[in-house]
């Protein structure tokens, strides 16, 4: 694993170790302060590098979805109607497919990554998702391709990026943006200001290969804007949950494969 994960500057094979504690301290107040933690160079070069390989490989092999979230999904997730919809275009790859000599799987399958990733959101035990394809997933987004604005269904989100685009494709938030966590009459106003990109609080983060991001997505509203030019932008997302057995909902799994576990 360490040559994979850049222990230098994140000593997180030995949680008990004093400067891993200070790493996780550190993290839990950035992510409390800006709803967002950017882990830059987390895993190294040549590393980022043969993850980057083996998924253009399984890409071959993914799945392309279009479609828009619409108003009805919105609305039942979150008791609350959009006013308009937001598009979803990616090519998706499930965790079926990326094996154990992916270093990916490696990285993911290590537990003590699983534990630092809890010890950041406050939660001992914290389990990697059970969810055979969406638990682990590569994805990218070509030329045209985005993944419009949208709420996470808990906070255990955290991503890798494996490939940037040369334009375009940056992930924005708002942290805290959450009908529920807002009063009623603001919510339509504030949620209009994120889509047209004037909301006083809306953040860009510029992920390098190799940044690991974890970010509050169930709280805050956030997106992946339009790819504008290549390479494509390719990422691994890596999921959580504070229970042991969580797997997403079916219809989570047909919309980004195209097939059911
Ligand atoms: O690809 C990204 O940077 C963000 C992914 C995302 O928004 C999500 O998984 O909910």
């Amino acid at each position: 694993m360490e040559r994979i994960v850049d222990f230098d500057r994140y000593p997180i094979a030995d949680p008990d170790a004093p400067d891993a504690q200070a790493l996780v301290a550190r993290g839990r107040r950035e992510l409390d302060d800006n709803g967002c933690l950017v882990l830059a160079g987390f895993i190294r070069p040549e590393a980022v590098a043969t993850m980057a390989a083996q998924g253009e490989t399984l890409l071959g092999d993914g799945f392309h979805n279009c479609f828009n979230r619409n108003r009805e999904i919105a609305r039942s997730s979150l008791c609350f109607a959009w006013k308009r919809d937001t598009r979803v275009a990616m090519t998706s790859v499930g965790g079926d497919r990326i094996g154990d000599e992916t270093l990916l799987r490696q990285l993911y399958d290590w537990d003590p990554m699983t534990d630092f990733i809890g010890a950041l959101l406050g939660r001992d035990p914290y389990y990697r998702s059970a969810d055979p394809l969406a638990g682990l997933m590569v994805t990218s987004q070509d030329i045209g391709d985005e993944l419009g604005w949208h709420y996470d269904g808990n906070d255990g989100v955290v991503t890798l990026n494996l490939q940037r685009a040369s334009t375009g494709g940056r992930f924005e938030y708002v942290r805290n943006c959450r009908p529920g966590n807002m009063e009623p009459d603001i919510q339509h106003d504030a949620i209009d200001a994120v889509m047209d990109g004037e909301h006083p609080e809306l953040r860009v983060i510029d992920q390098e290969p190799g940044t690991l991001v974890l970010f509050n997505g169930y709280r805050s509203l956030h997106r992946v804007s339009p790819v504008e030019a290549g390479p494509r932008r390719m990422m691994a997302l890596l999921s959580y949950d504070a229970r042991p057995d969580f797997w997403f909902r079916p219809d989570i799994r047909i919309d980004y494969f195209g097939r059911d576990a």
